[in-house]
């Protein structure tokens, strides 16, 4: 492996893998993506990946010899070492703003419908109840922020972390999940209009790699 190669560690359907991929694209950054398959297989909860993530999910990224976990760890790392295109406004309302949607996101959604609960619930129906009213929630939290916050993204006119965090989460919640999120129009009219920019076109879980 050349000392300089990124790897990243994911799965095309995780949306935390997403948010890095996504982070990349748009950055410019090359890299390759191996897949952990977390689903069939369960690889993440394999001795071999754990000696890669000790949390033993993705992403992970290999990156300038060390080797990072957590998302948006991950994307701070980026951000700070990396030029090319900003992820986070200037601003520190703005900023404020951005982290306000990232963590209802990353704190408050992802983690209560990820899909390695599934196997502390008895049956596919009480995962599927629980996860769906988690996500409900924070549908309506992010309806109600992005009313106030969004422009042409989540933040103003600016693409940033929150978009990156949004755009995944909404693919699981309404594909995964097979929840609507009509009754959200702010939120809706967003995820269309982002799922048409080149950086969730090109990293799409369904695109060709
Ligand atoms: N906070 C972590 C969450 C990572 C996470 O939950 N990843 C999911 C996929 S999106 C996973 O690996 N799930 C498999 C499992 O929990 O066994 C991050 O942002 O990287």
């Amino acid at each position: 492996m050349a000392a300089d190669q990124i790897i990243l560690y994911g799965y095309r359907l995780s949306s935390c893998t997403w948010r890095v991929r996504a982070a990349l694209n748009f950055k410019r950054i090359p890299f390759e993506e191996r897949k952990v398959d977390i689903v069939k297989a369960q690889e993440q909860l394999t001795e071999k990946y754990r000696a890669i993530n000790p949390a033993q999910k993705v992403p992970a990224l290999v990156i300038d010899g060390a080797t990072l976990v957590e998302s948006m760890a991950i994307i701070d790392y980026l951000e700070d070492t990396r030029p090319g295109p900003k992820l986070t406004p200037e601003s520190p309302l703005a900023k404020a703003r951005m982290r306000e949607i990232c963590e209802i996101i990353v704190s408050g959604i992802q983690p209560l419908q990820n899909f390695g609960l599934k196997l502390q619930f008895n049956t596919e129906e009480q995962y599927l109840k629980f996860s769906r009213h988690h996500c409900e929630r924070g549908l309506q939290t992010l309806e109600e922020l992005l009313k106030k916050s969004s422009g042409s993204y989540c933040v103003g006119d600016q693409l940033t972390v929150a978009d990156l965090c949004l755009v995944p989460q909404l693919f699981n919640i309404t594909t995964r999940l097979g929840m609507t999120i009509g009754k959200y129009p702010t939120l809706s009219a967003l995820f269309a209009k982002l799922l048409a920019e080149p950086v969730f076109k090109e990293t799409h879980p369904k695109s060709k790699q």
